[in-house]
């Protein structure tokens, strides 16, 4: 059975003040979600303590939004994956296309990554996809199986989720069409050697579209940016029909 994960990617928002008035907007929500999903909340690093103060007991688990590969070292501004694990986060973004467009990710730098973080017994949150030109190019799948191709030396296929995110339908409120996220979904699941991935789509995921998305076949969750900042969004997201 493959698991429905619903996935909020806060990206570089949300104060420590934000974040409890977010909490207390979106938590009795929860009440009615039914079991057959579960929700994770990747936040910037400096919330990351306050989300696990504050979600004790809660079916709500964290996630953070990159991780260096290193244990340890003279690597001024990063974060390792010890350091996650131990505030209390299960999930990492790795390779979101912002991190790859201004931050200089490279598949091998992901592929380091990834690997680092399941070492520590997190659970990666893999992002691929391919740029407008590359669409209008053709090259769509050529893209996506490079990436998957380097990204995943290595890495172990049974503790791992893949986000498909076209780079022109991130936070542009283009969507993608949701039959064709779905066949390159398929596309991408039978690359991989665990048919069972958890595989999500990602790219301006909103309340009046979820239901259509959550519909397809291999779709298993979204990843959710501009949508998962509202409690009242958010909420909506994750209580899909
Ligand atoms: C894609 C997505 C979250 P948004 O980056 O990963 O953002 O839903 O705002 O398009």
């Amino acid at each position: 059975m493959r698991k429905v994960i619903i996935a909020g990617n806060w990206k570089m928002f949300k104060t420590r003040a934000e974040t409890l008035e977010f909490l207390q907007g979106f938590l009795p929500q929860l009440d009615t979600t039914p079991d057959d999903r579960d929700i994770v909340l990747c936040a910037p690093f400096t919330d990351l303590g306050t989300l696990s103060r504050n979600l004790h007991g809660s079916r709500i688990q964290i996630g953070a939004q990159n991780v260096h590969w290193a244990e340890s070292g003279a690597f001024t501004g990063e974060i390792s994956a010890l350091m996650l694990v131990e505030v209390g986060v299960r999930y990492v973004v790795i390779g979101h296309s912002e991190r790859r467009q201004f931050f200089g990710e490279t598949d091998e730098t992901v592929n380091l990554r990834l690997k680092a973080a399941q070492k520590a017994g997190l659970i990666p949150i893999l992002c691929v996809g391919e740029s407008k030109q590359q669409r209008d190019a053709g090259e769509t799948e050529a893209i996506i199986f490079k990436q998957l191709e380097h990204d995943l030396i290595d890495v172990d296929q049974e503790h791992l989720i893949i986000a498909y995110e076209p780079i022109w339908a991130i936070g542009t409120g283009d969507t993608c069409a949701s039959a064709e996220a779905n066949r390159v979904i398929g596309l991408i699941r039978s690359k991989l050697s665990n048919p069972d991935m958890t595989i999500q789509y990602g790219g301006s995921v909103k309340p009046d579209n979820i239901n259509e998305i959550m519909a397809q076949s291999e779709i298993d969750g979204a990843l959710v940016g501009g949508a998962s900042l509202d409690p009242q969004d958010f909420a909506k997201l994750v209580n899909y029909k």
